[in-house]
């Protein structure tokens, strides 16, 4: 559907309406009692929320492409049904097809007057992928408020059980990298992606990040947190239905050879994502729906 014909049929004046960027792609603003928010058809990728009284909590890069296909550089971006390179499929695109395919806007709802919530969806039939030819539909709910609600359900279609990963890859926006740390991992064991993907425990109280990260870390708490020295707060992201967390940062060198990210950009973002990755992978049985969700708040920090 077109932005006009969109905001026609679920636009709210002042609150909710449908723009066509530049390149084509499809976004609805949202605006309700001081809450900034941005979400794209393409991928159901929120690239915006800020929160009354809050600078931005999301990270989108001020380099990234939107362009139709392309991948969106920051916001949430949605990883599903596989997560980083398909280990089945090398030539598969990475981290899925959810994030690049054309969702649709499904329903709109208004809770009181500072709450808004959008429920998009896509199935096999929008992509017909030749690296995961399943039949399933994914329904995705979004509430924009003082909170951050994103819920994934992932419906299975067949007549047997079918196994994906799943994701919110969230970008958030930081002070500075070397004034964040995460809460809320210790104890947990994690994949070394930058290390030939060897198992590690975390040992230290705080994820602190001083070089390339990217670590997927396994059966993690419901809570973590990124504490932000230097805007002075505390970013909150309560899970449920999602065993693992992933801590990425790609540091300098790799950042710079990333035409949609680059120097300095990167030194303002950190991933803090929550899924279901290698071990933690789904296995969803025959006519059965799986549910992953996030809750994200700001709190004043330390
Ligand atoms: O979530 C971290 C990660 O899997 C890293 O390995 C890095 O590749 C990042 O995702 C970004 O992936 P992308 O395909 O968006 O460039």
């Amino acid at each position: 559907m077109r932005a006009a014909e969109l905001t026609a049929e679920f636009g709210i004046a002042g609150v909710l309406h449908f723009v066509e960027t530049e390149l084509g792609l499809v976004k609805a603003t949202v605006s309700l009692a001081g809450t900034a928010g941005e979400i794209y058809l393409q991928g159901a990728q929120v690239t915006l929320w800020q929160p009354s009284g809050e600078r931005p909590v999301l990270f989108t890069s001020p380099n990234s492409a939107f362009a139709p296909g392309r991948a969106i550089r920051g916001g949430v971006p949605i990883i599903f049904p596989w997560f980083g390179p398909n280990r089945h499929a090398p030539a598969a695109p990475q981290h899925g097809f959810a994030r690049t395919a054309p969702w649709h806007l499904d329903g709109v709802e208004t809770l009181g007057h500072d709450s808004l919530t959008l429920t998009f969806s896509f199935s096999d039939g929008d992509v017909g992928s030749p690296f995961w030819p399943e039949p399933f539909r994914a329904i995705y709910t979004v509430t924009f408020g003082q909170t951050l609600s994103l819920r994934l359900a992932v419906q299975n279609h067949a007549n047997h059980p079918i196994i994906f990963e799943e994701a919110l890859h969230s970008y958030f926006a930081i002070s500075d990298i070397s004034s964040v740390a995460i809460s809320g991992l210790a104890g947990a064991i994690y994949i070394d992606k930058t290390d030939a993907a060897r198992k590690k425990p975390q040992t230290a109280a705080l994820v602190s990040i001083t070089t390339e990260t990217d670590r997927v870390y396994l059966d993690t708490p419901k809570q973590c947190a990124i504490e932000d020295r230097g805007w002075r707060r505390r970013v909150v992201i309560e899970k449920d239905g999602a065993a693992s967390s992933v801590v990425w940062n790609p540091w300098a060198e790799k950042a710079i050879a990333m035409a949609d990210l680059g120097d300095p950009a990167w030194r303002g973002m950190v991933c803090v994502e929550i899924g279901n990755i290698a071990d933690n992978e789904v296995r969803l049985s025959a006519d059965a729906e799986h549910q992953m969700s996030a809750a994200i708040s700001v709190n004043p920090g330390p």
